[in-house]
């Protein structure tokens, strides 16, 4: 239903300033060339001096996307099966009306919950989400979606002990002694800490890795702990057992600025270096040189990443991490201390959505398949998905599509391309890039905001999030008078409601910070957003939520029949399933050299992956690189990228982390066997 234009010869080109808002920590400043309205193309723009001129490949290549032949040119309803793909374009009106109407219908028959609206990051920006889509969904009452499908078991940890206070960033890596990148692979995920990490190493810090897979910066790290999946809480946990055992724990800070070091001191006791190491299959020497590097260097730097979350103890993990800091007395220079997401720091609370949450079903986004084909009361009737992919995205993909496939649920998609969930729609409605509109770009590795403009015409008839959501907001009476339609009107009301000076920074076009400007050193420039501004290393109130406890760890769940964990970490093609339409060479399921032996099997060799949720065929690679009982698959792959339209999701069960309600994509185990001989 889509068609390429034709290439505009001739004329004026020009060079156009905007920010890249993709889920991606960096948020690049752009310089965009264009000319008669349209992309010649992307280079990296100046006013983010940390990513100062370059930017990724996939985004220089995001033309291909936005002029591809996934892209949504026009509204359009079913009118094959579901799952077909078949659709008749419509008007913009007919298309509203439609999904208006049915709203209507399902809350006279079910009441509001019985709408689920489902979105995560999309562009990731402060106008295209928990924006006037909130203000939609609050004031009809619709059921809640608690966003967990990323960052909640880390979130809920660095929630619970600092208050996400705002941490190290890029800029400040050059002055640490030590750097544990744990669970984080920056070559392909925020490829501008790389630099600083080369550079803090060029003036003789050392360098620790902690990840399964021998990643390009694992290869050059001092020592690289290559962890089995799912057990980094009982590798810290016997750091901070060597900490309070030799004398290392920080008593004087613990004593000032800490709560409950004695309860974790006691959870961390069974965890010895040789207990741990074994655990995690890892040599302890090994662990035990990581223990004393961390104990005696200073500024030593933790960056805790989202690979150690995605398992059944990924909470526990996180928690335990970035525990470190505090127990061995590493915050208060520059360069010490830990780093997370930055995205708190700005301290954006939201307030333009101007009308409260209301107390109505939470749906739980890891368990969405089991919502659609299991929710009674009332059961999900009208299904409205916008800035998420998730039949591509979400654990056990088999019972999504199932869900996706009631010929009972009304379905409205709301994207850019006709992506493997736009598939199963009633109705698609075709969205603007960020190239098409106003954002916010906010970095969430450095500290950084920049507004987005548009600088191409909008392609088709597509519309912003703003201007649809303001629209159904007007039809179904929700508006109040005042407030704003359109997305250039949003865009000023947001800056008119941003705390501080952003609003009038970003209106004057200059370089904006938070008070504490953009490199803050935690417990000098700030301290934990917690009532009495001090750590709490055992959280009562996460304590009560986490059905194992704190600091506990729940062991390898792989058996006889699926002994192999398989992993699926960021490529550096796509952001999540974003760009992974656009063609690429065979996606391969990874796989060690011993684990392809024993099971008589070669690099290029068609490999059946499976377990009792499902099974994906791909070509194998065999690399040392990867650590032997792990294989993986890339994260975001659509389903025509294997060769029975499957993904790894499809393997992912949707079991929930310890902590925080994440998914566990990490966790799933698998046995993979020829395909010719399957
Ligand atoms: N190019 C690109 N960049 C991205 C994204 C993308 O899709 N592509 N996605 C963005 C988003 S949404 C996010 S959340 C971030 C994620 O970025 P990262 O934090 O880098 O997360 P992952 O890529 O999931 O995993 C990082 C590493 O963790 C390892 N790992 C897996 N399981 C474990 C474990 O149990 N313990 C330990 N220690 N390591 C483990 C993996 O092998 C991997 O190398 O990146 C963002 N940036
Ligand atoms: N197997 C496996 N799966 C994973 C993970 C993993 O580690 N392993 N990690 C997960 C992680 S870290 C994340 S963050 C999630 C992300 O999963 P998703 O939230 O599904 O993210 P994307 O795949 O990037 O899909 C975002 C969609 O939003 C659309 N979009 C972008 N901007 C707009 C807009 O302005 N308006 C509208 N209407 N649409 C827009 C894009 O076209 C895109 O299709 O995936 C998770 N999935
Ligand atoms: S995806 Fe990340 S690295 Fe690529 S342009 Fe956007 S912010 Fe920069
Ligand atoms: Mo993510």
């Amino acid at each position: 239903m889509s068609s390429r234009p034709e290439p505009v010869l001739g004329g004026p080109a020009s060079v156009v300033e905007t920010a890249c808002p993709l889920d991606c920590p960096d948020a690049c400043s752009l310089a965009v060339t264009v000319q008669h309205g349209k992309l010649v193309k992307i280079d990296g723009g100046r006013a983010n001096p940390v990513t100062d001129g370059y930017i990724c490949a996939k985004v220089r290549k995001f033309g291909d996307r936005v002029y591809g032949p996934d892209r949504l040119l026009y509204p359009a309803v079913r009118i094959g099966r579901k799952g077909d793909g078949r659709f008749k374009r419509v008007p913009w009106d007919e298309a509203l009306e439609l999904v208006a109407e049915r709203f209507q219908r399902a809350k006279a028959e079910a009441g509001g919950e019985s709408i689920l609206p489902y979105s995560y990051g999309g562009s990731n920006g402060l106008l295209t989400q928990d924006n006037l889509d909130a203000q939609l969904w609050r004031r009809f009452g619709t059921s809640r979606l608690a966003r967990t499908v990323c960052a909640a078991p880390t979130g809920a940890a660095n929630q619970a002990l600092y208050g996400k206070m705002p941490s190290v960033v890029y800029q400040d890596y050059p002055e640490a002694q030590l750097i544990i990148l744990w669970g984080v692979n920056p070559g392909a995920s925020g490829i501008h800490l790389v630099p600083y990490v080369r550079e803090a190493q060029a003036r003789g810090a050392k360098l620790v890795v902690v990840d399964p897979r021998s990643t390009q910066v694992a290869r050059s790290a001092d020592v690289h702990l290559a962890v089995n999946v799912g057990t980094d809480v009982v590798v810290a946990l016997a750091i901070h057992r060597y900490l309070f055992a030799n004398g290392h724990a920080d008593e004087a800070f613990l004593r000032d600025h800490a709560h409950n070091a004695d309860k974790l001191r006691e959870r961390a006791e069974r965890w010895t270096i040789e207990e741990a190491a074994r655990v995690a299959g890892i040599d302890a020497s090994a662990l035990e040189r990581v223990a004393r590097l961390y104990a005696e260097s200073s500024p030593a730097l933790i960056r805790c990443g989202w690979g150690l979350e995605r398992n059944r103890n990924g909470g526990n993990a996180a928690l335990s991490i970035l525990a470190l800091p505090a127990v061995g007395g590493k915050f208060g220079v520059r360069g010490g201390g830990y780093s997370m997401s930055n995205s708190a720091s700005w301290n954006i609370e939201r307030s333009w959505i101007g009308t409260p949450e209301p107390d109505t079903r939470l749906v739980n986004m890891n368990h969405l398949g089991r919502a659609l084909t299991e929710y009674d009361d009332p059961p999900i009737n009208v299904l409205f998905v916008y800035n998420c992919n998730p039949a591509a995205t979400v654990p056990d993909q088999h019972r999504v599509l199932k869900g996706l496939e009631r010929e009972d649920l009304f379905t409205v998609v709301f994207e850019q391309v006709m992506t493997d969930t736009a598939m199963y729609a009633d109705v698609v409605l075709p969205a603007t890039t960020f190239l098409e509109g106003y954002d916010f770009a906010k970095a969430y590795g450095p500290i950084n905001l920049e507004l987005g403009r548009p600088v191409i015409d909008a392609v088709g008839e597509a519309r912003s999030n703003a201007d649809v959501f303001g629209e159904l907001c007007s039809r179904l009476d929700l508006r109040k008078d005042d407030e704003p339609t359109g997305e250039l009107d949003l865009m000023v009301h947001v800056l008119d409601h941003l705390p501080g000076t952003i609003g009038s920074d970003l209106r004057a076009g200059t370089q904006t910070a938070p008070p504490f400007g953009v490199a803050p050193v935690q417990f000098v420039d700030v301290f934990p957003n917690t009532p009495d501004r001090k750590v709490d290393l055992f959280p009562a109130d996460l304590e009560a939520g986490a059905p194992i406890g704190l600091y506990r760890f729940q062991p390898d769940p792989a058996t006889e029949r699926y002994p192999l964990a398989l992993i699926s970490p960021a490529s550096e093609r796509t952001i999540s399933s974003t760009l992974a339409e656009l063609p690429r060479p065979d996606v391969k399921l990874t796989m060690h050299p011993a684990d392809a032996t024993t099971r008589g099997l070669a690099d290029g060799d068609l490999v059946r992956v499976f377990n009792d949720l499902g099974e994906v065929h791909c070509p194998l690679t065999v690399v040392p690189s990867i650590r032997q009982g792990i294989v993986s698959l890339p994260k975001g792959i659509w389903r025509r990228s294997t060769r029975n339209n499957t993904t790894g999701t499809a393997l992912v069960s949707d079991a929930l982390t310890d902590i925080g309600g994440g998914a566990c994509f990490n966790d799933a185990r698998v046995q993979v066997t020829s395909l010719a001989t399957a």
